[in-house]
Order: structure tokens, then C-alpha cells, then sequence
């Protein structure tokens, strides 16, 4: 069996929504970053990076959400949570989940949870860069009605971390972001997403 190493609300969300998705044989197992349980010797000797999430599996531990989620989708090919492996999609819907994780991920993260807390000038101005990133997402990037067109994938519920915690903050603008917060209330609507929300003690937001 599976086995998921999370926070609540973090950004392993998206490897817990993958794994409902999936409809796999999973167990999670919770991290309380808060109190600092990411840096326990037990927790560094199952992900010496001290982040959440880590996937245990029957070969070894995974981390990484890209990873993770693309790991849990092959293995589940029923699922269809991943355009065809290998083809040209597969390769773009990388792509936007490598983005994710290095560009979106850390200007949003650093914005909310920055510690010490961003104030004044510099919180305006990272606020500014985080914001600009959606943009790109609800400009660009996100085709509709899913992140990759007509197929929703594991990018969807990758994407929807980062809306949440936006909308969350008051931060997803309706006139600005039209696309971002009709694609989070779709995820929302989804309902192995609402079965992992319970799980993490979270309500749709
Ligand atoms: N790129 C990594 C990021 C992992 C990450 O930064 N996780 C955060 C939670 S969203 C964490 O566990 N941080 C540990 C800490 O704050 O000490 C991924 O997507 O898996």
C-alpha cells in the first residue's frame, strides 16, 4: 500500500487529490509543519529535504508533487489522469507542472508564509510578482475548462493548491482571475477533491 506523508492544505494536496483520483490503494499520514515534525530525525530518514509530500512505495520513496503525481498516474493508467504517456501533451502538461513547482509555487508561498511575514513595501512588491504569475496562468497557460483542455489531469489539482491558498488570502480577484476562480470551483466541485478536503479536515473554498 501507499503511503502519503502531508500537511494539511499544503501543497502535497495535489499528490492526495492524484492518489483519490486514482482510486488507489493508499494510507496518509500527517505532518504538522507548524510544529516543526518536518525535522524530526523519523521524518529526515524518510525525506532528508524535510518537506512535504513524500510518497512511500513498494520500491523506495518519491518526493516531489510533479513527481509523485505523475508516478501515481502511470501506475493507474484506468485513472486517465495523464494525457498519453510519452506523447507531446504529456510533455506540456509537464512542462506547466514543472513551472508550477519552481516559479508559481515559491512566489506565492513566499508572499503567504514567508517567514519572518513579508510587510509594507516588500509585501506589496512580492504580492505584485505572485500576482503576476496568475496572470500568466489565467492569460496564457490555462486552455479550459482544464488546465491541459478538455482532459482534466493531475495539473488541475496542482493548480487548484495555489488558487486556494490565493482565494484563501483574498487574493483571486473575480474581474481579474475570471478563468482561475471558475477552474478552482470546478476542481472543488469534483468529487474525489471533496473526499480529500474532508480528509484534511478542509472545506471547499
Ligand atoms: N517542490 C516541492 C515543494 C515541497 C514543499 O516546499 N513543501 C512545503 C509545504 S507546501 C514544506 O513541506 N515545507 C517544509 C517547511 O516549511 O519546513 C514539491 O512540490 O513537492
Amino acid at each position: 500500500m501507499l503511503k502519503l506523508y502531508y500537511s494539511a492544505g499544503a501543497c502535497a494536496l495535489a499528490s492526495h487529490i492524484a492518489l483519490e483520483e486514482a482510486a488507489a490503494d493508499y494510507e496518509i499520514e500527517h505532518v504538522n509543519l507548524r510544529q516543526g515534525e518536518q525535522r524530526t530525525p523519523a521524518y529526515l530518514a524518510i525525506n532528508p529535504a524535510g518537506s512535504t509530500p513524500a510518497l512511500v512505495t513498494g520500491h523506495g520513496v518519491l518526493t516531489e508533487n510533479a513527481v509523485i503525481m505523475d508516478h501515481i498516474a502511470r501506475t493507474h493508467p484506468e485513472a486517465g489522469l495523464v494525457p498519453e504517456p510519452l506523447s507531446f501533451a504529456w510533455s506540456r502538461m509537464q512542462s506547466l507542472n514543472g513551472w508550477m513547482a519552481s516559479s508559481l509555487h515559491p512566489a506565492i508561498g513566499k508572499l503567504l508564509f514567508g517567514r519572518p511575514p513579508l510587510e509594507g513595501e516588500a509585501r506589496a512588491v512580492q504580492a505584485d510578482f505572485a500576482l503576476g504569475k496568475f496572470d500568466i496562468v489565467e492569460q496564457s497557460l490555462l486552455t479550459g475548462p482544464w488546465a491541459m483542455g478538455d482532459q482534466y489531469t493531475v495539473a488541475d489539482g496542482y493548480l487548484s493548491v495555489f488558487t486556494r491558498w490565493a482565494r484563501q488570502a483574498g487574493l483571486l480577484d473575480q474581474t481579474r482571475f475570471p478563468r482561475l476562480n471558475d477552474h478552482l470551483d470546478r476542481v472543488q466541485a469534483r468529487p474525489a477533491v471533496q473526499r480529500v478536503l474532508s480528509a484534511e479536515g478542509l472545506a471547499p473554498l
